[in-house]
């Protein structure tokens, strides 16, 4: 399986239901006044954080998600059915980016808890049926509101597993070999660089009540910032870890490792200066060899905080996990950033906008007016009334007057033309 960490979606949410024009029907009443029931609700996009995922692979080949309209209205003022949302899981960790049109984007949410949820995008509101209009000039309208459109957007979505504790270093250092003696974890482990492809999680199980995750990076060489190897991309999954293991290939001659080391530490610096804040245990690894046993014993005045393990017999490893359980529990939690306050997305309501086209005409734009187009019913006279009414008391016709506008006039909204009088 792929280990996809980055997408990009677009999501929609349902589009009101019609409300409609009925009529009450009783017996020997010919005509009973108006009772259009109103439309269902549209259904909102809703994501919802799930343990059973662990990568965005799904979003692969299914990029856009709308969730359903609303029913329209029915006789005797009945409302039609409310969209059910629809709720799209994501894997714990993943970060919703709201991408904006100039290609901005600011981060909606940071779903970290199983079951988190955020809505993404809104339904629309179900247009009103011919019932709410009756007024005692008019007694029988003959016109009912569309369903409202509904909101939509497009999403970067990017998984930062959760882990407390990142294994980091060269090809062939025995990270692998180390997640799998500490945990049930059974990655895969060989004597040629990049066997791990992507990152590989185990829990590590020190006492009942003592455990932890970690989480194996594949390997890093240098220039991995500038994509040498498999590139850095997957260190955003330490990003959120508190501590680090950087394992050293103790078959490697001292120089060497000192060389690798400053190596590890420059891409971490590359990718994010903050990783270098955090406690980072280093660690000689293959102390079963002679040769490592040789090298400890020299680098260990140069490293601070050295430690050595062997993966094969168990050297060093109990002791080693206890360091990393203790860094993690006196360690602060890594924020991955101040999600901005919950904003959900609405689109503002804002004034409207008059330009004048080539031909002369006005355009009106503005997200109000063109909501109020698309809702309403212009094949009935009143329908256009009702959206006259509501341009008036916007202020539409007073500006366009300011702007000149003669009787005749051609007007557009939406797509609609219509003459200034
Ligand atoms: N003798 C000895 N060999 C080890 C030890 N740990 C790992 N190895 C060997 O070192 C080689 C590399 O181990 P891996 O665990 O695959 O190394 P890695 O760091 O995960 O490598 P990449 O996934 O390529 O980045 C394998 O042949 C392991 O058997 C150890 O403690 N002692
Ligand atoms: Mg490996």
């Amino acid at each position: 399986m792929q280990f996809i960490d980055e997408v990009t979606i677009a999501v929609g949410g349902g589009r009101g239901g019609d409300g409609i024009v009925a009529w009450r029907r009783e017996k020997y009443v010919p005509k009973g006044g108006p009772a259009g029931g109103d439309g269902g609700r549209g259904g909102d996009v809703v994501l919802e954080a799930t343990p059973e995922l662990s990568t965005l692979i799904d979003f692969r080949f299914k990029k856009q998600f709308v969730a359903e309209a609303g029913k329209p209205g029915s006789t005797s003022n009945k409302s039609g059915r409310g969209a059910l949302d629809l709720v799209v899981p994501v894997p714990v960790g993943t970060l919703v980016y709201r991408i904006e049109e100039d290609g901005g984007e600011f981060l909606l949410a940071d779903l970290s808890v199983p079951g988190e949820r955020i809505r993404v995008a809104k339904g629309g509101r179900g247009g009103l049926g011919n019932q709410h209009f009756a007024t005692s000039a008019r007694q029988a309208p003959r016109f009912a509101e569309k369903g409202e459109p509904a909101d939509g957007c497009s999403l970067r979505l990017e998984l930062k597993l959760l882990a407390d504790c990142g294994v980091v270093g060269l090809p062939n250092a025995g990270k692998s070999t180390l997640l799998s003696v500490a945990s049930a974890a059974r990655p895969k482990i060989a004597d040629y660089p990049f066997t791990t492809l992507e990152p590989q999680l185990g829990v590590v199980r020190l006492a009942p009540e003592e455990s932890f995750v970690m989480v194996d990076v594949p390997g890093l060489i240098e220039g991995a910032h500038a994509g040498s190897g498999l590139g850095d991309r997957f260190l955003r999954h330490i990003e959120r870890t508190r501590v680090l293991i950087h394992l050293m290939d103790g078959a490697s001659p001292a120089e060497r490792v000192l060389a690798d080391r400053a190596t590890i530490e420059n891409e971490l610096r590359l990718w994010n200066p903050a990783l270098l804040d955090r406690p980072i245990i280093p660690v000689l690894s293959k102390l079963d060899l002679p040769e490592a046993r040789e090298r400890f014993e020299e680098l260990r005045p140069q490293i601070e905080g050295l430690r050595a393990i062997s993966a094969v017999t168990g050297e060093g490893v109990r002791d080693l996990l206890y360091a990393a359980f203790r860094a993690i529990a006196s360690a602060p939690k890594v924020e991955i950033a101040e999600p901005d306050t919950p904003r959900f997305v609405l689109t503002p309501q804002e004034a409207f906008a008059i330009e004048r086209d080539p031909d002369g005409a006005f355009v009106v734009t503005g997200d109000r007016v063109e909501r109020l187009a698309a809702m309403t019913d212009f094949d009935t006279d009143e329908g256009l009334g009702r959206f006259e009414a509501i341009l008036a008391k916007m202020g539409v016709d007073k500006r366009l007057r300011e702007l000149g506008a003669q009787d005749g006039d051609t007007v557009r909204i939406a797509g609609h033309e219509f003459d200034y009088s």
